[in-house]
Parts: C-alpha cells; sequence; structure tokens
C-alpha cells in the first residue's frame, strides 16, 4: 500500500512526501487524505478521523483530538464505509412498475411525479388525505431538519407523525409544560455527579440517548471512581447495570408507581429543598399532598420493588452531594410515560439538584432552536379514528394504520415517507404493512428498498453521509458539555446526486401553495441553503456575533478541524426559562390530572395466566434502529435477534436455549430461536427491535441472510399513554410455548 506522510504531521511518521497539502489535508501525488467529522449515526456524535485512498475509505478511527469524544468510537462508525459502498444502496430515483419490478428513472421525472402523486390526493380528498412520516435519521441530518419543516407547512397536513411518538415525545410534553419549551430538555451532568439514578435506559450500549455523551461507558467508570454512585432500575440486569453499584429490577411499566413513591418518601420524611431555585417554582404549595397516598409498602407489590428498597433509594439521593435520576426509553415508551418523564425532573427539583452542577443542567449549544422552533401545543386537534392528541403539529404514530384502513371522510389515502421504517419500527407493524399495502400513492425520500420503502411507487435517494456536510442542529440541544463541531464532506457527490435538503426544497418548489409572500421565503431559504442557515445560526447564537470577523461563525468553526469546546455546563435557568410566568411550573395539571388514572391501577387488576409473561425490548451496540443489518462487517458472531428468558420461566415451560418458541400477542406471533439467561426478571421477556427483514420484495441482500423477527409485530398499537399518545412499548403481554406443543390456543382462552 502507498504510504504518505504529510509534512504537517498529520499521517505523523516524519518521512516527506512533496505532494502533501497541509491547508487542504490531502496529498495530491498519492491521492491520500485526512479527515475530521462527526459520526451522525447515534446520538453521542463522536468525532472522527477518516483516511481516504484513491477515492475509498481506508480507515475510520476515533478522534483523540476531538474535545469531546477524546478518541472514542464503536463499532457502527466503520460501517460508513458500506454504507458509501452498499451496492443495495439506491443513486438514483426509483419508479415501481406494474409488475413489481423498479426502474431507475431521472430526478427531474421523478421529482414532477412524486409531486404530482401528492398534490393529486390532496387535490381529489383534501389536505388531511396525504400523510406523511419522519424518521431518527432526520434529527441527525440538518439539510433535512432546517428544509422539511417548510415543505410540510404547505403541505397542512394534519396527518403529519414521526418517530418522535414511537420515542421521546414525554420529554418534549414535559420540557413544555414545566419550563415553557419543548427543547428545553435537562440534561444529566454525569461528569460531575456523585449520584446516578437510571430508569430504562442503557446508555453503555445505546450510547445515550436525550444525553449526548460520547464515551458513556468512560464517564460512567470515571463516576465510580471520584467515589459516586450509580443504581439502575431496569427490567433486565443489562450492560449499564453491570457497571453501577447497584440494580433493581421492576416489573415492566410501573416505574411510574416508583417514582411517585420517591417523591412520597421525600416529602414525608422533610427532605425537599429547592435550594436556590425557591423563588423560581410555581405550584409548590400542595405538592407533597398529592403523593401522599404512594407509600413505598403500597407500590411494593405492583412494582416488585421492595419498599425497603426505595426508601433508601429515596434518602440516599436526597443525601448525596449531588445526584441526579436520568430515565429514557424503557420509561418514556409505557402508558404511563409522560407522567414518568415529569416525575424524573420533580425528583431534581425537589432534591435541589436541578440547573446545579452534578444536577440535571441546560446545555446552551452554539445554535440555538429555541427562538426558532416552536414552543410545543398539546391536543390542539386530535386523530380522526381514536381521538389521541396531536403534539407540536403531529400525530402518534401508532393510529396511523388505522387511519389508513378507516373508511369516511379525511381518510388517508397516500404516504410520504422522510427517513424512516415505520413497518419495522411502530406498533403492530404488520398491520401498516397491510395499510401501506393499500394505498393509493406513496413516496419514499430514502436509499433502500426496505420492509417500508418497498410499498413506494418511487423512492427518491439522498446523498449518504460522506457525501454531505454536517453540523449537529439537535444533539448539541443535549450535549453534557457545550461543543461545536462542523463537518466538511468527504467525497465530493455523486454525478447526479441530490442531497436530503435539495430533494426536499425541489418538492417544495412543485407543490408550493402559498402566496407570494411563502413563495418569496421558500425561494430565498432554497437559495441560501442549510450551509449558510448554519452559519446565520451560529452568528445569533450565545457565541456568536453579527459583526464581521467576531464571535463563532462558520468559518471560525471550519478552521477548527477538531472542533471548538464551549465549555462545562452552566447554571443557566434565569436565562434559558421559557414559561410566561418566568417559573418552573410543578404541578401542571395534566399531569395532576393524570395521577387519578396511575391512582386507580393502585390496586392490581390484570389477570395473566400462567403462561403469561411480558415482553421488552433491547438495543444491541452492532445494530442501529432498522437500517444497519445490510453491513456484513456489522453482522457476524452470533443470532442477535433472539428472545431472552429467565431460567424459572424456562423451565416452568420446559424450554431450553436454542429452541425455536412461538411468542404471541392480541396483535400477532413470532417463532424465535431462545436464549435463556438469568440477567432477565423472571416473568419478563425480552426481543431486539429493528429486525424482521424477511419480507417479499426488500432489497438488503445481507440483511436478509439475517433476517429475525420483527418485535413490533407483537406490539399493539392500542397501547399508548393516554395523556401524551406516545407508544408503550414496555410490557406488552405475550404468551410463549413451545413450537412442538403450541400451548397459544389453550392459554388464549385461559387468559381472555
Ligand atoms: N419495539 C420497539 N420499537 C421501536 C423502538 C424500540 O425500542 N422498541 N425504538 C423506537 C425508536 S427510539 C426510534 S427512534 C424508531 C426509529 O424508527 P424509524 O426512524 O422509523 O426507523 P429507522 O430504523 O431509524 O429507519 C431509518 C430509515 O431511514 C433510512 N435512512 C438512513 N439514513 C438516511 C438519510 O440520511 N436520509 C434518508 N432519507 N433516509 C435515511 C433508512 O434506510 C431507513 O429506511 O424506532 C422505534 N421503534
Ligand atoms: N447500538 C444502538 N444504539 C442506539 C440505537 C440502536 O438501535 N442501537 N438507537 C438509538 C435510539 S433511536 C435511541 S432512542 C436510543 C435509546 O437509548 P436507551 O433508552 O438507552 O436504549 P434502550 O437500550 O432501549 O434502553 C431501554 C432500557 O429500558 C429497559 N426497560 C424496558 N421496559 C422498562 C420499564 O418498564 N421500566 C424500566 N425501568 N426499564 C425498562 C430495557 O430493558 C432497556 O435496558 O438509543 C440510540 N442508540
Ligand atoms: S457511538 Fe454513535 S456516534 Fe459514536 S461512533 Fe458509534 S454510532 Fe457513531
Ligand atoms: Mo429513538
Amino acid at each position: 500500500m502507498k504510504r504518505c506522510h504529510g509534512s504537517g504531521g498529520v499521517h505523523g511518521c516524519g518521512s516527506r512526501c512533496w505532494g502533501w497539502i497541509s491547508g487542504i489535508g490531502a496529498c495530491l501525488l498519492n491521492r491520500i487524505s485526512t479527515h475530521f467529522r462527526i459520526c451522525n449515526l447515534c446520538e453521542a456524535a463522536c468525532g472522527l478521523r477518516i483516511e481516504v485512498e484513491d477515492g475509498g475509505v481506508t480507515s475510520i478511527r476515533g478522534d483523540r483530538d476531538d474535545p469531546f469524544s477524546r478518541g472514542h468510537i464503536c463499532p457502527k462508525a466503520i460501517a460508513l464505509k458500506d454504507i458509501q459502498e452498499d451496492s443495495d444502496r439506491l443513486k438514483m430515483p426509483v419508479r415501481r412498475a406494474g409488475n413489481g419490478e423498479w426502474e431507475e428513472i431521472g430526478w427531474q421525472e421523478a421529482l414532477d411525479e412524486a409531486a404530482e402523486r401528492m398534490a393529486s390526493v390532496q387535490k381529489k380528498y383534501g389536505r388531511d388525505a396525504l400523510a406523511i412520516y419522519r424518521g431518527n435519521p432526520n434529527s441527525h441530518n440538518y439539510g433535512s431538519l432546517l428544509l422539511a419543516p417548510p415543505l410540510l407547512r404547505s403541505l397542512r397536513s394534519k396527518n403529519t407523525y414521526s418517530a418522535t411518538s414511537v420515542d421521546q415525545l414525554p420529554h418534549h410534553l414535559a420540557a413544555m409544560l414545566m419550563f415553557g419549551h419543548q427543547l428545553l430538555l435537562p440534561v444529566p451532568d454525569i461528569d460531575r455527579t456523585r449520584f446516578m439514578l437510571i430508569l430504562g435506559a442503557n446508555p453503555v450500549v445505546s450510547n445515550g440517548s436525550m444525553m449526548t455523551a460520547p464515551g458513556f461507558k468512560d464517564r460512567l467508570q470515571a463516576l465510580k471512581q471520584r467515589g459516586g454512585t450509580i443504581v439502575v432500575v431496569d427490567p433486565r440486569r443489562t450492560e449499564t447495570a453491570e457497571i453501577a453499584q447497584r440494580h433493581l429490577f421492576i416489573r415492566p411499566g410501573t416505574d411510574a408507581f416508583l417514582l411517585a413513591s420517591l417523591l412520597h418518601v421525600l416529602f414525608a420524611e422533610g427532605l425537599v429543598d429547592l435550594g436556590r431555585l425557591q423563588g423560581l417554582c410555581s405550584s409548590f404549595s400542595g405538592l407533597g399532598e398529592i403523593f401522599e397516598d404512594m407509600t413505598p409498602e403500597r407500590v411494593a407489590p405492583i412494582t416488585a420493588v421492595d419498599a425497603g428498597s426505595i426508601r433508601e433509594l429515596a434518602l440516599e439521593f436526597a443525601a448525596a452531594e449531588s445526584a441526579v435520576c436520568y430515565g429514557r426509553m424503557g420509561v418514556s415508551t409505557q402508558g404511563f410515560g409522560g407522567l414518568c418523564l415529569w416525575m424524573i425532573n420533580l425528583l431534581n427539583i425537589v432534591t435541589g439538584n436541578f440547573d446545579r452542577v452534578g444536577g440535571a443542567m441546560f446545555p446552551e449549544p452554539a445554535i440555538d432552536l429555541l427562538s426558532s422552533v416552536g414552543r410545543g401545543r398539546l391536543g390542539r386537534w386530535s386523530s380522526r379514528v381514536r381521538d389521541l392528541p396531536e403534539f407540536g403539529g403531529e400525530l402518534p404514530v401508532s393510529t396511523l394504520a388505522e387511519e389508513i384502513l378507516s373508511e369516511g371522510d379525511g381518510q388517508v389515502r397516500a404516504l410520504l415517507t422522510i427517513a424512516g421504517n415505520p413497518v419495522l419500527s411502530t406498533p403492530n407493524g404488520r398491520q401498516l404493512d397491510a395499510a401501506l399495502g393499500q394505498l393509493e400513492s406513496m413516496v419514499a425520500i430514502d436509499f433502500y428498498i426496505n420492509e417500508t420503502t418497498r410499498h413506494a411507487n418511487l423512492i427518491l435517494p439522498p446523498t449518504p453521509a460522506l457525501e454531505r456536510d454536517h453540523y449537529d442542529l439537535v444533539f448539541n440541544i443535549l450535549a453534557v458539555r457545550n461543543v461545536a463541531r462542523y463537518s466538511k464532506p468527504v467525497f465530493k457527490a455523486a454525478k447526479d446526486a441530490l442531497h436530503e435538503w435539495q430533494i426536499l426544497s425541489e418538492l417544495h418548489r412543485r407543490l408550493d401553495r402559498g402566496g407570494f409572500g411563502a413563495q418569496l421565503r421558500r425561494t430565498f431559504l432554497s437559495r441560501l441553503g442549510p450551509r449558510r442557515l448554519v452559519d446565520l445560526g451560529l452568528r445569533r447564537g450565545p457565541y456568536g456575533s453579527l459583526l464581521p470577523g467576531r464571535g463563532l461563525s462558520l468559518a471560525r468553526l471550519e478552521e477548527a478541524v477538531h472542533g471548538m469546546d464551549l465549555g462545562p455546563l452552566q447554571p443557566c435557568i434565569e436565562r434559558r426559562l421559557q414559561t410566561t410566568n418566568r417559573k418552573i411550573d410543578l404541578a401542571p395539571t395534566p399531569y395532576v390530572q393524570d395521577l387519578e388514572r396511575l391512582r386507580q391501577e393502585l390496586e392490581p387488576n390484570e389477570v395473566v395466566s400462567d403462561r403469561g409473561m411480558t415482553l421488552i425490548g433491547r438495543r444491541h451496540l452492532r445494530s442501529n434502529n432498522s437500517w444497519m443489518h445490510n453491513y456484513g462487517r456489522l453482522m457476524g458472531g452470533k443470532d442477535r435477534c433472539t428472545l431472552l428468558m429467565h431460567s424459572e420461566d424456562a423451565g416452568r415451560r420446559g424450554l431450553e436455549s436454542g429452541q425455536l418458541v412461538e411468542v404471541s400477542s392480541r396483535v400477532g406471533r413470532v417463532t424465535v430461536a431462545l436464549e435463556v439467561t438469568d440477567e432477565m426478571m423472571p416473568g419478563v421477556v425480552s426481543l431486539p427491535h429493528g429486525w424482521g427483514h424477511n419480507l417479499e420484495g426488500v432489497h438488503l441482500a445481507t440483511a436478509q441472510q439475517h433476517p429475525g423477527v420483527n418485535i413490533n409485530d407483537l406490539t399493539d398499537e392500542l397501547r399508548v399513554d393516554p395523556l401524551t399518545g406516545n407508544a408503550a412499548f414496555s410490557g406488552v403481554p405475550v404468551w410463549v410455548s413451545d413450537l412442538s406443543t403450541n400451548c397459544f390456543e389453550k392459554t388464549r382462552q385461559t387468559s381472555g
């Protein structure tokens, strides 16, 4: 292999090559270059060092000089190369012909037809007949974040959906109701806290969520080394629980009882102290009374956490020099997800651990979206079929299939998906799969023909990550340290390729029905492009200046190839709070009312048959939701899509590791290999999500060799948190049986 050692020391071994141009970080003779870039695959946003030779990636490593991630990386980053080179990845638009075959077409034709399909359905049936679903990668793509909203605004469909409602919606609601803005999201000050209580999150594997903290495992180890304590509450003894000093099993879906009980103890023991926030909180008086009946003794049989442990946890949390409670997917995607996220904030606030070093704090990102994104509203309209509430302009995606399938005025007839795979990622995926087959029109902006997009009439593929620049608009809002990093594209976009923002703005141009003012705004936005919008955002932000040559700007950020450290989080609530009375609302009415629903369940009433179990999900370091199973490098090793079950449960059923079992729920059934492990809580089984690639017409050669089963063929679209509309994935009742004896019918009868 050719070697080039830049005189700038970038390649570092000292011998010189005359082709090396340090200004551009490239060697013109050997066609070698080094690029520094942020990984956009998950929320950790690790800094990468990417070597390119002769137009191909030769290595991807962690960037040790990145001020935030300090060289941390996970195996998924390497797959950025595979995404770039994947022969299944679409490079040009494709159209599905009558015989189910796909034909490649040119961009003009594709964009015209896509716009025409959407416009004609809206014209014929009304604007709500077109639904839009936006998936997770949108938040990792600033072009899409900036240019999709104007398109959606001009489509004006109430049937707008996203992955938010199968994920973090309760976080946004709590932020809006308590702090006045859906994006005012507190994050744990993990690097300085002395006590961390983690509920329903496995950041050692997920690398952190609603908390951007690259190298999370190292940060946890550091917490322990400085004498701090980590407690994990989870129905599975996870990789994170393994590091923690204490792990408590909890019955899925019951965290709201535990949290209410922790608050009960704090009030009952006189341990509540708002500290500095005393004058900044409203609705404090009477707060203790609403938790009066939530004693540890009463919630213990419901949660399966014993009363002594609950009391001890509350006392320890209050006594710690600093403490923070952090909850994620496991508490947000459950029937009381809304209440959980409110009470997590409350716990941090009433123990004086809010907006304080070592507690829960607000980042101050270089581009502050608070002024440009709406505060969020709840329930301005509700879904047609099931009356689920809108939040922030979106309806809960659990209702999408029935909105397509139920006839009547306002029925959904067409769908636009943007970077989403709802057939694998939303509850009762099989029902949605069937519903998509009935649409009159479907357009997908995606670069794969997968479980969802196979139903599209047209697929419009954007450039992959390495062909575009990147600035993290979302995850700097959630970062445990203030940083700013800008990544240039590693490769020039392929000939004829369009970036996501260009596709969106081309569609917008064709669909814009606004007046002169709206059209002028649209033209201005698309001429400006996302890059210059980022520059403007940086200049208007807290570290920038509108005066030329002053403050943080894109030009300055581009010079700092490893990114810029903007310092640790600071107490800032006085500056950041967005409520109209400039106070934190400790007891917003929707929560106080919803507590009544919780109270009604203080007496457990669900009759579960002896074969009944509850199902939870899990993540794996080498998976990323549904779309990264097509990269061989990530797919080695043993089967990851297995059902985990405790040995007592397996023994009672006469089941053994490795055998196939049938798992069934109200909505469907799957057959999957069993893995017996005592890391599970008895009575609970776990399946990962994002699998089930064996559907007809999917073009993902590698993923189809390891198809797995879709957990969302078991999760139930009717199980939602009624307050937020968020899917309740945790604790789905299921029955597990030996394939050969198949006792499903029998258990279904006994369990009603
Ligand atoms: N049972 C269960 N279900 C879950 C979860 C769970 O824990 N349990 N987790 C939920 C969570 S947290 C989430 S966020 C959702 C995710 O749900 P989705 O966002 O619907 O699914 P993803 O698997 O992220 O699919 C991403 C899609 O975007 C495409 N894609 C990737 N990069 C790009 C890009 O740059 N541009 C475009 N246009 N397309 C791109 C991929 O090909 C894929 O089709 O799943 C949810 N579903
Ligand atoms: N490797 C990898 N990383 C990822 C992703 C991925 O798919 N793979 N997805 C990314 C995305 S989109 C997101 S949103 C984040 C999610 O990030 P996390 O929330 O950290 O991810 P999970 O692993 O789903 O963790 C949820 C935990 O909740 C537990 N749990 C389930 N039900 C309950 C319950 O009722 N109560 C309690 N207390 N715990 C419960 C589960 O056992 C699990 O350990 O991860 C991101 N990072
Ligand atoms: S942890 Fe996330 S951001 Fe970091 S390298 Fe892995 S996928 Fe990329
Ligand atoms: Mo997510």
